[in-house]
């Protein structure tokens, strides 16, 4: 197996787990947490606001996850986490990302989720370089690959060009030999994605 790289929209996925780039008050945003819950109509904003909240407005300190149902999209489960805002790189940015790519596969695989797709969490709004940001992503995913057997298919989600770029460099970076492409899922038009969850068992 390898870390997949696939570039389109990751509400159209038909995979066990999605992962939400969210914020600490989990009800919605912009970016991808504007498109999940869109996607996965009012249901969702309902079961965010019954998770308890920790403090005023914090229902998942950065760095967290938390599982939610995903009515509407085709994924069976929402991982949400909160990456880490980007301020200069010296304020446990780096250890704050890599948890949130952690602690979502750990709680995927409590879900019994086989399959999970990420994007790249605090790339955009948040504002943590693309490239730091991939090489985290490709480490975690790989380490975790390496060490657990679900879930067995991880797919790093990128929505543009440049973001795939990073993936596949960073990937080859971190020892993910070019060799084993041969199951990159690669850019797919979405209507191939939709209710493939079975396939991706
Ligand atoms: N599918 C896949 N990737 C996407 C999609 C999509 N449909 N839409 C955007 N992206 P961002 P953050 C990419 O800003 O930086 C929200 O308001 C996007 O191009 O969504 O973690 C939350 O509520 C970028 O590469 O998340 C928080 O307040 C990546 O997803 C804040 O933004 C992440 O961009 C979180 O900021």
């Amino acid at each position: 197996m390898k870390i997949e790289v696939w570039q389109g929209d990751i509400t159209t996925l038909g995979v066990d787990a999605i992962v939400n780039a969210a914020n600490e008050s989990l009800l919605g945003g912009g970016g991808v947490d504007g498109a999940i819950h869109r996607a996965a109509g009012p249901q969702l904003l309902e079961e965010c606001q019954q998770l308890p909240e920790l403090r005023p407005g914090v229902r998942c300190p950065t760095g967290e996850v938390r599982a939610t149902a995903a009515y509407d999209l085709p994924a069976r489960h929402v991982i949400h986490t909160v990456g880490p805002v980007w301020q200069d790189g010296s304020r446990h940015e780096p250890e704050l990302l890599a948890n949130c790519y952690w602690k979502s596969l750990q709680l995927a695989e409590k879900l019994g989720a086989l399959s999970i797709a990420f994007p790249a969490i605090s790339c955009g709004v948040f504002g943590y370089p693309l490239h730091q940001a991939a090489r985290i992503a490709a480490t975690e995913t790989l380490t975790w690959q390496r060490s657990h057997a679900q879930p067995r298919r991880i797919i790093l989600v990128a929505y543009n060009t440049t973001t795939y770029k990073a993936y596949q460099q960073a990937l080859l970076e971190a020892g993910q030999s070019s060799h084993d492409a041969a199951d990159d899922i690669g850019p797919m038009p979405a209507a191939l994605t939709m209710g493939l969850r079975g396939a991706f068992a």
